[in-house]
């Protein structure tokens, strides 16, 4: 914390900053109007102060990635998000694809040979993937390859789902657990607050019934990830009115790992009207979350989205996970306008933009045991990490 007692001898510090820099140092909660001072108020470089203090005493310079691959079972959806690059092709499904359970299967089974720990399921919504169509295919995913830890879906889905089996998202939850699931992914949060939902994602979940499902698996005893898509037509107020109630979960559960600000990208959807933020602005407000989230252990920049640059950048404004080496197999950002059209990063390259800026790159897995410290790693002498991590695999 010597950086921020370093600013708070300067005497020219406005009142309400200076508080907020005391508390901070004392390790105290910000309340959320001081949250919202700090989006209307404060400079970007007091932010990276405290937000990099913040950062150092919880993490040092450690900065957390893991291997990871997306399957995207469709692109096609029965919501209409305004700021989704897929959802326009509902209307032209033939243009899209459906994968069932084989060509599933058959995306799985095509990583047999490579070091991943963990599967991100992530995609549209459609009728033909119903509650048993995921519970098969978890069980199938497990019985393939027990190790791989399936990060699967997000309450849109099982939201859908539920209803249609008529089944509790309790009775639910309970049973996609014991099919494989073993943690849920930050996405379908974009912004609480019930006006700004109903415009951008109308008929999906609800609020209440995104968090009440996380809540659900927490209580499961399993993690799950948050994130906020930001920087549309969502005003700052409602950016801390989404923090205050993931923190509120949080104290309740304790099962959210990481905190994900999604930057609206703005290509090839029904906001292409709506400017994107600025670099500026996506550094402010991973700091403000990083002060503000004091429950929440880690802050995630999704790499793919906002290219290497920013990236590295964010790492001195509180983030101090980067997600993973992702394979080509995501399509939500390379569609939504996103900086890296084709986004992946052997370990070798992903540790080099970690370390260029001065930090130590861990290999961690879904909940941040760490495998691997790449800092003095020599890639030339050791055999390739991309093919020595090998995992079991059942029924070739
Ligand atoms: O909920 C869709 C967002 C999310 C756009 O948990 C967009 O580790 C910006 O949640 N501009 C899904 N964002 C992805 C997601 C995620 C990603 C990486 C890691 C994790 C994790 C979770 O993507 C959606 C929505 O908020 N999104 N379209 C867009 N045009
Ligand atoms: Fe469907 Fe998700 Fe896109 Fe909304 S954000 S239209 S739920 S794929």
């Amino acid at each position: 914390m010597e950086s921020v007692q370093i600013l708070l001898k300067d005497r020219s510090l406005d009142s309400k900053l200076r508080h907020i820099a005391e508390k901070v140092t004392k390790k105290d909660r910000i309340s959320d109007e001081e949250c919202l001072f700090l989006y209307e108020k404060a400079p970007l470089g007091y932010l990276g102060v405290l937000a990099n203090a913040i950062r150092e005493d919880r993490h040092g310079h450690k900065t957390y990635f893991n291997r990871n691959f997306h399957v995207e079972p469709t692109n096609v959806c029965v919501y209409t998000c305004t700021f989704c690059s897929y959802s326009r092709l509902i209307k032209k499904r033939s243009e899209g694809w459906e994968y069932d359970h084989d060509q599933i299967m058959d995306i799985i089974r095509s990583y047999d040979n490579k070091p991943v720990t963990e599967v991100h399921i992530v995609g549209g919504v459609l009728p033909q993937y119903n509650f048993d169509f995921y519970v098969d295919l978890y069980k199938a995913i497990k019985a393939h390859r027990p190790e791989l830890h399936i990060k699967g879906l997000t309450p849109v889905e099982y939201h859908y789902v539920f209803k249609k089996a008529k089944i509790s998202y309790e009775e639910g939850m309970k049973k996609m657990v014991e099919a494989g699931l073993d943690s849920m992914p930050g996405g379908g949060a974009e912004i609480f607050d019930e006006e700004i939902r109903d415009k951008i994602a109308r008929g999906k979940c609800n609020s209440e019934q995104w968090l009440r499902i996380h809540e659900i698996l927490h209580e499961l005893g399993h993690r799950s990830n948050a994130t906020m898509l930001y920087g549309h037509i969502e005003e700052f107020k409602h950016r801390v009115d989404h923090m205050a109630r993931l923190r509120k979960l949080q104290d309740k559960t304790g099962g959210f790992q990481t905190f994900i600000p999604l930057k609206f990208r703005n290509k090839n959807n029904q906001m292409e009207h709506v400017e994107e933020s600025t670099a500026t602005e996506d550094l402010r407000n991973y700091a403000i979350s990083r002060i503000y989230l004091d429950n929440f252990d880690h802050i995630k920049a999704y790499w793919p989205m906002i290219g290497r640059t920013l990236a590295q950048l964010s790492l001195a404004f509180g983030v101090d996970d980067l997600d993973g080496t992702i394979d080509d197999t995501t399509k939500i950002y390379s569609m939504a306008g996103s900086e890296e059209q084709s986004p992946a990063l052997s370990t070798e390259q992903l540790a080099e933009v970690i370390k260029s800026v001065g930090r130590q790159p861990i290999e961690r897995d879904t909940v941040y045991n760490e495998l691997m410290d790449y800092t003095n790693y020599d890639f030339k002498a050791n055999q390739d990490p991309d093919v020595f991590l090998q995992l079991p695999v059942l029924n070739k």
